[in-house]
């Protein structure tokens, strides 16, 4: 079962995805997905100028050898624009085993551990109060796990706060300037949990993304005063490069803490986990090397009773939502799954068996991941220049985004 061509697809169909279709001599195909937001073309060289080559002629039913060959051969490792590139080959080479041997991905990882994977949505507002009927909506929808955002006062475009259903992070153009401030920022947040609280009862699952913002001191502060609301998690309190600051978080508050949407590698996840600095690990197929991968900081993880927590935003395409939902169902110490459904647009080019119902998701039954691309369709939204934002404090200092 010999790989007999490779091809990057790029496309926009409401935002940018970078997929990578694999093909077999035997007429299969698999799809993995390389998008890194706001830097995209740069895994698209690197899949195209660099790895397609070598796959050319190699048997596709050596998952685990083409891994290690991309990774030790490429000699400088890790980093997010190798490590997608990886994934997106790890990942299409389990769609191609899951079609050849007419199972579900999930077969492969050892079948189902759970019937369903719950998943928490994403709830915002302007104030407190809108955030609340933001909330009650996915209640409504039959969520059981929410994350709420509210706009700080005096800070146009906070973080997480949307318009309607389809929040997008990037945006099209060149990167738009936000403002920051901690100072505005950490009185709101107990009072917005408070509400909630009274509001929804205890049993709701409540969530929150620091996104990378507060000093260590101002995360401990920010997680002990939580304390009474019982958060499912708190996430990216602090960026992680310098983990020895999880420590000092650690001594000072009992909230859960989720990290690692951006790591790429079991080795960006080992103190933070074996030193139980946090509860759950947010890696994903995507960004942390693919299934192969990201099945091994699970392992690790769960040496330490540390739970998933897989990124789920909408920069990540149907095709790594359907590779996450696969190790979801499988994983022994699964946590929870973020869901932000993509457009009507995406979801077109992206035909897929993973279904929603009562606050769950399901990979579905469909031989290898069970989501395919439109390509004739994706041609007709070409890729366009788009960008995150990034933050400058009141002082014009920059500030992590
Ligand atoms: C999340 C994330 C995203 C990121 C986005 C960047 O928890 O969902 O923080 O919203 O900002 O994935 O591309
Ligand atoms: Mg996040």
């Amino acid at each position: 079962m010999r790989i007999s061509d490779g091809k990057v697809i790029t496309c926009s169909p409401g935002r940018n995805f970078v997929i990578l279709k694999l093909e077999t001599e035997d007429g299969v195909y698999g799809l993995g997905d390389a998008t890194v937001n706001g830097r995209e073309l740069a895994v698209a060289s690197y899949l195209n100028d660099h790895v397609i080559p070598l796959l050319i002629g190699r048997d596709a039913r050596r998952i685990e050898d083409i891994w290690q060959f991309l990774y030790k051969g490429a000699y400088w490792r890790r980093g997010p624009v190798t490590m997608a590139a990886i994934a997106a080959v790890d990942v299409a080479l389990w769609d191609i085993k899951g079609k050849s041997l007419d199972a579900p991905v999930y077969q492969l990882l050892g079948g189902a551990s759970r019937d369903a994977v719950m998943v928490y949505g994403h709830a915002s507002g302007e104030t407190i109060d809108e955030t609340i009927e933001s909330v009650g909506r996915y209640v409504e929808r039959g969520y059981r796990a929410v994350r709420a955002q509210c706009t700080v006062p005096g800070m146009a475009n906070t973080y997480g706060v949307t318009h309607g259903d389809a929040y997008e992070p990037a945006e099209r153009g060149l990167a738009p300037e936000t403002q920051w401030s901690s100072e505005r920022y950490l009185p709101i947040v107990p009072p917005l949990f408070e509400r909630l609280r009274a509001e929804f009862g205890s049993e709701l699952h409540l969530l929150h993304d620091v996104h990378h913002r507060l000093t260590p001191i101002e995360a401990a502060r920010l997680g002990r005063s939580l304390e009474p609301h019982h958060l499912f998690w708190l996430e990216d309190p602090t960026p992680a490069e310098n983990q020895e600051s999880f420590r000092l978080i650690r001594q000072h508050t009992t909230t859960p803490l989720a990290v690692g949407e951006v790591f790429n590698s079991i080795h960006d996840c080992r103190q933070l986990v074996q030193e139980q600095l946090i509860d759950y690990i947010r890696t994903t197929a995507v960004h942390a090397g693919g299934l192969s991968h990201l099945r091994k900081i699970a392992s690790l993880a769960e040496l330490y009773q540390v739970r998933t927590g897989c990124h789920g935003a909408t920069d990540l395409s149907p095709v790594c939502m359907a590779a996450a939902l696969h190790f979801d169902l499988s994983v022994h110490n699964f946590g929870i799954q973020e869901y932000m459904p993509h457009t009507a647009e995406t979801d077109r080019v992206f035909p897929h068996r993973y279904t929603f119902a009562a606050g769950s998701m399901h990979p579905g039954d469909a031989p290898g991941l069970g989501v395919d691309i439109d390509e004739a369709l994706a041609a007709t939204f070409p890729y366009q220049r788009a960008y995150l934002p990034i933050a400058r404090r009141q002082d014009g200092t920059m500030h992590d985004w």
